[in-house]
């Protein structure tokens, strides 16, 4: 017998090789087992293995990757810059293991997690408000956990400047 998540999670991907961005988004699966995520894991290539401007992200099944969700359009994310690919590849799985672990206490606020392949790499982590209270504690469990030198920022997805950073 598999052991269950408490939730379902589907897999995202963006091709991001088209002119119209919600064209290259596609839904791989979704899946709702420890050992359906590892099975899942090992077979698809890691983010470093992607091309640059390439994304994949871990959802709420149900909860689109995009501002325009209704679960995203008042929220907002934190952006965790990595310092390398080997990193990238590491706070990856790590971020992905902690929220369909539900380590969080604010699950509920919590949309997913998006890995952005780029010259400079990062994973970002979307929520469905940005109040500040709530989105540290995100960050402090994220900072508490796994080895993350640098400094987080939040950012609305209807504004690009920073609001708060920890
Ligand atoms: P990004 O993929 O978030 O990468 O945005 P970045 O953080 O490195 O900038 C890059 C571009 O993709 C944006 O300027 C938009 O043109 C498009 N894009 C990204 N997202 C997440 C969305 C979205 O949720 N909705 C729409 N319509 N376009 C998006």
């Amino acid at each position: 017998i598999k052991h269950p998540l408490e939730r379902p999670w589907s897999i995202w991907y963006n091709s991001n090789d088209k002119k119209n961005w919600e064209d290259c988004l596609i839904e791989l699966t979704t899946f709702d087992t420890v050992e359906d995520y590892w099975c899942l894991y090992h077979h698809m290539l890691l983010p470093s293995e992607l091309r640059q401007g390439q994304d994949y992200a871990v959802f709420k099944q149900g909860v689109r990757p995009m501002w325009e969700d209704s679960n995203n359009v008042s929220g907002g994310r934190w952006v965790i810059m990595a310092e390398n690919l080997h990193h990238l590849n590491a706070i990856w799985l790590d971020i992905v293991l902690l929220l369909i672990g539900e380590n969080f206490e604010n699950m509920d606020m919590i949309s997913g997690v998006i890995v952005n392949v780029r010259f400079r790499s990062k994973v970002v982590i979307w929520t469905t408000n940005k109040s500040r209270e709530e989105n540290i504690k995100i960050a402090k469990k994220v900072k508490n956990t796994i080895a993350i030198r640098r400094k987080f920022d939040f950012q609305a997805h209807n504004a690009s400047k920073i609001l708060f950073s920890l």
